[in-house]
């Protein structure tokens, strides 16, 4: 019989070390979890598994053969300019659920980010934020998905790190009597494959691996760095006053300069142990190195560094901005 991973869902197999779902032949009886997701929970020890991004589109257009509801989760912190690429591949009906809530300043009404995103007009039944950290809405989340179930089946997509399994747990631990435990780490690809969870008689949550956001900053950084680059806390706005040939350097990893514009003021929006130092913009070269984007800004608008975070920039102006080559980049209207 085929016997899977409570972790992670890859089938468990015993003589290939290196790929999914592998498990010590001497731990065939009693092992519920792959070695991997063991090391994971045990010691934080991750091993980077490759999920070609073709079997998440698959597992949608498998999805979209059924009409159940699906949780599309987006970690508020890493909205991405692609949105509305979900509707391209699936037309259950689906819930935003916006992940992380604890890492937005508090001071922020939940209804402004709402908001923002209802302003894409895109075709979410409903939008919610939540953060399973904190135990935050997932009550009301739950009773949305009583109010907009079409049967006990319900996914939970979205890209890595988006929070799926963290939300799965979380739910478990509320509305279960079972004691699964679903592996979850900071770094790309801990699901390898999906698993369905029954909850409580009410619903079956299926949680599926995500989809990699190839061009975030967590996949080019080191370890130390991506440690200090994910927030763990509620993020500080830092506001930086600014004047033309002023620039703004964010350790190695990027350098802002003020080309054109009336006195500014450039508000970050970034994990508070990554620092950030005024400098002069002629006569520091620092980070010139890494590739340039340049832009010219309305007021109150967003550069978003794709996994970094964002800087709002008050008042109009032209900026350009360095940052490593596979990073991605754009602006947006000011989130918050
Ligand atoms: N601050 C904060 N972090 C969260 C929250 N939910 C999840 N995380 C963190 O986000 C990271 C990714 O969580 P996972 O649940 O493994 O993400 P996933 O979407 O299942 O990722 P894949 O399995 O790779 O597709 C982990 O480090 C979690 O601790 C939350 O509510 N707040
Ligand atoms: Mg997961």
């Amino acid at each position: 019989m085929i016997k899977k991973c409570m972790g992670c869902g890859a089938i468990i197999q015993y003589d290939k070390p290196n790929e999914p779902g592998y498990v010590d032949l001497e731990m065939k009886e009693e092992a519920e979890i792959c070695k991997r997701c063991f090391r994971i929970k045990s010691y934080g020890d991750y091993t980077f598994i490759y999920k070609n991004n073709d079997e998440y589109l698959k597992m949608l257009e498998q999805i979209n053969t059924t009409n159940d509801l699906v949780l599309y989760l987006v970690d508020m912190f890493n909205i991405d300019n692609d949105l509305k690429d979900i509707f391209q591949h699936i037309n259950n009906p689906i819930i935003l659920v916006l992940t992380k809530r604890d890492i937005i300043p508090k001071s922020v009404n939940d209804q402004k980010i709402i908001n923002w995103v209802r302003n894409l007009n895109l075709n979410f039944i409903d939008i919610i934020t939540i953060s399973s950290h904190k135990n935050y809405h997932i009550d009301n989340l739950y009773k949305l998905m009583k109010k907009y179930k079409t049967s006990n089946n319900v996914y939970v997509v979205g890209k890595t790190n988006a929070g799926k399994s963290t939300f799965i747990n979380k739910m478990i631990k509320n509305y279960s009597f079972n004691k699964c435990d679903i592996t979850t780490s900071n770094l790309p690809s801990t699901t390898l494959e999906q698993m369905e969870i029954q909850l409580n008689k009410d619903f079956i949550l299926i949680d599926t691996p995500g989809l990699l956001d190839e061009d975030n900053i967590i996949n080019v950084v080191d370890s130390m760095l991506l440690k200090r680059i994910i927030p763990k806390k509620e993020i500080k706005p830092r506001i930086y006053p600014m004047k033309i040939e002023q620039s703004l350097l964010i350790e190695d990893i990027a350098r802002i300069d003020y080309l054109e514009g009336s006195n500014n003021s450039f508000v970050f929006y970034i994990a508070n142990e990554i620092e950030i130092d005024k400098i002069n913009m002629v006569t520091n070269n620092k980070n010139y190195r890494l590739k340039k984007h340049c832009f010219n800004l309305e007021s109150n608008e967003d550069i978003v560094i794709d996994g970094l975070g964002w800087i709002k920039v008050v008042k109009p102006g032209r900026v350009s901005l360095y940052v490593r080559e596979q990073v991605s980049v754009f602006k947006r209207d000011k989130f918050i």
